[in-house]
């Protein structure tokens, strides 16, 4: 899911081709510095993709494929992802690590084998060519792309007894290899921050991440692979989100998930495995009662999304096979033709996967097998698959039945189709009634709109610009398309409609993407749960029906906004929880005045503001790094500590002596032992690293520490960031007072005294009277001055939690919601077609139990289900 404003990638004409300038330029140098880093940084859409969203979860996919790789080679079996909190990546493994030892780089020069690796494009293939490198895969770029293009990565290795590391900054040495420590582990660290210069997109999709390492650990059976974030901690236990990935039985487990929810035909995957002709193959399969089939197929670890020789070679067989044993077992006696590839698909879900050395890849993203190995697929599942359904009769009839009757379906949906058709119903002849069309006539600049409900429909008839913008309000409940075969989807009114308004037609042969006639499709429901339902409903249509419109960017969903917060006759709409908060802290502070400190220092007017929005900035990531210390007053007290670098934490004449930084954070751990309930235990230092720690035990007898790995995390880096920009009002305690209407109409904005005027004849004099006389209010911490003000925030406003779309005027609904000016629209994207399906078909299909613990699940997501 993307916001509308879709980033403009980096255009790579518009970097001079030297291969085009003049001869005298076109020097051996000139080659040289295009063939380092300095080319990727200059094109990276080239070399990732894009430097959108995309290219930044790549940067991800290229380090892990490298600790994939030690694994298939026998070496690594963990992987452990972590997300932090400003968006920085590290990749960890057991693997060998990368190589330190010096090597010759030509011109008689020396330089560490790592140097090498994450500097030159490439460089990996030259140490290690014998296991099938998934690196050399969708964009085969390496490891050295990810440094070129991130503003900070650091390296840390664990080999032969020691630990090394190494730092960069865009693609550039910033340190020489060190040698940090001892260590008994084995493996590699890689932290990087993705360039903020180049990237257009800078947060990460935890589930985006999540689907790819999931598929990774599904197609590599037995590889554990662990994605941490964070940037979120569970509401409850106050932990980082983490979801772990191994699966012993490996894609037969795909299929397994695939199909979680589903009726299945048979109660195991049919699963072959094989080394033939040098080519691994794995293939696992299933039907369920569906009538949708859901294919992934995959070459060295890469979805290969446009197939190619690996499937088609599977396909084919998978007719011909079931075609021999359905004549063998006498099932097609009333059969006119022999069945067609749709119709042995209908229901299956399967998983192919080949690793090859070596596979050529086509096609714009290369996502398509091109190597020569049909036939080898083929003939290994025509034998294999044969065999099996000859030994299980049971589960052949219920296939081969199943198949039998989605050709007869199949001819019964094409007679409706044929009806329909003759009668006009699904061409653009005559558009719906109930359609408000827009005059535009260039389908590009004609948006859809949606809309549940004839009542919202009819408001946002009125509130729409009525020359690019159409209406088609949807009466009740969609048909679930998930549940309906064609002919009985073809039936439904609303879904006649919605054909007929977009124009495409519909069916294998009859949808034409290209004859859509709007360029934007809206989907805009309550923010309920029947607006999310709704929502799912047609989403599933879009998905099972018009999937090329998903892919081509064509559909998005309205946001309308979440709060609407009310004082006298002043309104304001509110997108989400976020801005909530800020929109709070802003409008509370500013009828106020805060004191602080042992003077009573009063920060006022625009000091003010920026202190209460840099103090809940920073409050955010004190909870953060309270995940590790548990003890938010503590953490406080780290903060004022201001130990921020590596050299606070080491001594550097004496190493064995405690630094002084250190030794005084001891003292102050001792004096607030009391306060805090610790015990404080004597700084001791870290081989690993060669640093000094303090760690205690708490109340709850668990030990923490205070060390380098803390302060170096992100989370802590900001935190202190943060604190600088506050320090200066930060003494506690903190006093507020309430100023009378007179002090707090000077400090206004425009835009409030409007306001205020208006509700100033609302509010009643006694009221106005006890405002002026409230006594201040003292807080000993940051944190209570944080909350108490919100909560006078919430106080003074009537919030309101908005739900239905008719809740709003036209005019306000074209304000929040339809304005392009204004509004923010999300994108449905197709991420990943797998995570999709299971979505569908647990919300949708026949399962209720799934439905039920999905939804229990997903609960506080179900509210705005993002698809
Ligand atoms: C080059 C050569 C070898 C391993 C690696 C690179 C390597 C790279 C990465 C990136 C992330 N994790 C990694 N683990 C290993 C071969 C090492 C040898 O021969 O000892």
């Amino acid at each position: 899911m993307a916001t509308e404003s879709t980033p403009l990638p980096s255009d790579p004409t518009q970097v001079p081709n030297p291969a085009q300038s003049p001869v005298n330029s076109y020097t051996g140098d000139n080659i040289k510095i295009l063939e380092g880093l300095e080319a990727v940084r200059l094109r990276p859409a080239m070399y990732i993709g894009s430097t959108g969203e995309m290219g930044l979860h790549h940067l991800v996919y290229e380090v892990v494929d490298n600790s994939v790789d030690e694994a298939l080679a026998g070496y690594a079996s963990k992987i452990e992802v972590t997300i932090h909190v400003d968006n920085s990546i590290t990749v960890t493994d057991d693997g060998r690590g990368i190589p330190v030892d010096m090597m010759p780089v030509g011109n008689g020069k020396m330089m560490p084998a790592v140097q090498v690796v994450l500097t030159k494009l490439h460089a990996g293939g030259k140490f290690d060519s014998s296991t099938y490198k998934v690196s050399g895969g969708l964009h085969g770029v390496g490891v050295s792309c990810v440094n070129a293009l991130s503003q900070e990565f650091n390296v840390e290795i664990w080999r032969d007894g020691h630990t090394w590391e190494m730092d960069f900054s865009c693609g550039d040495p910033v340190s020489e290899l060190r040698e940090a420590g001892t260590s008994k582990k084995r493996g590699t660290k890689v932290h990087f921050l993705p360039d903020r210069t180049i990237f257009t997109a800078t947060e990460y999709n935890y589930d985006t991440l999540a689907q790819r390492l999931r598929e990774l650990a599904f197609l590599n059976k037995g590889l554990e692979i662990t994605l941490t974030d964070e940037r979120t901690a569970d509401a409850k236990t106050g932990d980082s989100k983490r979801t772990e990935f191994k699966y012993a039985g490996g894609i037969s487990e795909f299929v397994k998930h695939l199909n979680r929810g589903k009726q299945v035909l048979h109660d195991k995957p049919i699963t072959m495995e094989a080394l033939r002709n040098n080519v691994d193959i794995e293939i696992a399969l299933q039907y369920n009662d569906s009538y949708s089939d859901t294919l992934f197929s995959f070459a060295n670890n890469i979805n290969t999304v446009d197939g190619g020789s690996h499937l088609s070679g599977f396909r084919s067989a998978l007719t011909r096979t079931i075609n021999a044993i359905g004549q063998q077992l006498g099932l097609f006696k009333d059969m006119k033709e022999s069945l067609s590839g749709d119709d042995v698909r209908e229901g299956l879900v399967a998983v192919v996967s080949v690793k090859l050395s070596q596979p050529q890849f086509e096609g714009q993203t290369k996502g398509k097998l091109n190597s020569d190995i049909a036939g080898i697929v083929q003939a290994f599942v025509n034998e294999r698959l044969g065999a099996f359904l000859e030994q299980n009769p049971p589960i052949a009839k219920r296939i081969i039945n199943k198949a039998i009757e989605a050709a007869r379906a199949r001819e019964a949906a094409r007679k409706a189709r044929d009806l329909t058709r003759r009668k006009g119903a699904l061409d653009g002849g005559g558009l719906p009634g109930k359609l408000a069309d827009c005059s535009e006539r260039n389908p590009e600049r004609c948006e859809l709109y949606l809309v549940e409900g004839e009542s919202a429909g009819g408001t946002a008839k009125q509130g729409r610009d009525r020359k690019f913008q159409a209406i088609l309000p949807l009466k009740g409940k969609i048909l679930n398309v998930e549940k309906a075969r064609y002919d009985k989807m073809l039936g439904h009114e609303e879904i006649r409609a919605m054909i007929t308004a977009l124009g495409t037609g519909i069916g294998k042969d009859d949808f034409d993407p290209a004859k859509l006639r709007y360029g934007k499709i809206i989907l805009m429901t309550d923010a309920d749960v029947d607006g999310s339902h709704i929502r799912t409903l047609l989403l599933t249509f879009f998905f099972r029906h018009m999937t090329e419109l998903i892919k081509r960017d064509n559909v998005y969903i309205a946001q309308p906004p979440l709060y609407k917060i009310k004082k006298g006759r002043f309104e304001q709409y509110i997108k989400d929880d976020r801005e909530f908060v800020k929109v709070m802290v802003k409008r509370a502070s500013e009828g106020t005045t805060i004191r602080h400190g042992e003077n009573a220092q009063k920060i006022e007017g625009a000091d003010r503001t920026r202190f209460m929005s840099t103090l809940s900035e920073y409050l955010g990531f004190v909870e953060k790094v309270n995940k590790r210390i548990r003890n938010e007053g503590l953490v406080e007290l780290l903060a004022r500590a201001e130990l921020t670098h590596r050299a606070d934490f080491s001594s550097a004449a004496d190493e064995d002596a405690i630094p002084t930084k250190i030794a005084a954070l001891h003292a102050q751990l001792e004096q607030s032992a009391e306060k805090f309930q610790i015990k404080p235990a004597t700084p001791v230092r870290d081989e690993e690293h060669r640093t000094w720690s303090v760690c205690f035990t708490d109340s709850q007898a668990a030990t923490r520490c205070i060390d380098w790995t803390l302060a170096s995390s992100p989370e802590f880096r900001q935190m202190m960031a943060k604190y600088s920009l506050i320090k200066e009002y930060m003494e506690p305690p903190f006093l507020i007072e309430f100023a009378g209407k007179g002090g707090a109409a000077q400090e206004t904005s425009a835009e409030d005294e409007e306001a205020e005027g208006e509700e100033a004849k609302a509010e009643t004099k006694a009221a106005r009277t006890s405002r002026i006389v409230r006594d201040p209010v003292e807080k000993q911490t940051a944190r209570e001055l944080f909350e108490y003000i919100v909560e006078q925030g919430k106080k003074d406003y009537q919030v309101q939690r908005y739900k239905g779309l008719g809740e709003m005027t036209s005019t306000q609904l074209w304000e929040t919601t339809m304005d392009p000016e204004k509004r923010t629209l999300l994108q449905v994207k197709l991420e990943d077609i797998a995570e999709t399906e299971t979505i569908f078909t647990t919300l949708m299909g026949e399962d209720v139990e799934a439905r039920r613990k999905f939804i229990e699940d997903n609960a506080l997501d179900v509210k705005n289900l993002d698809i």
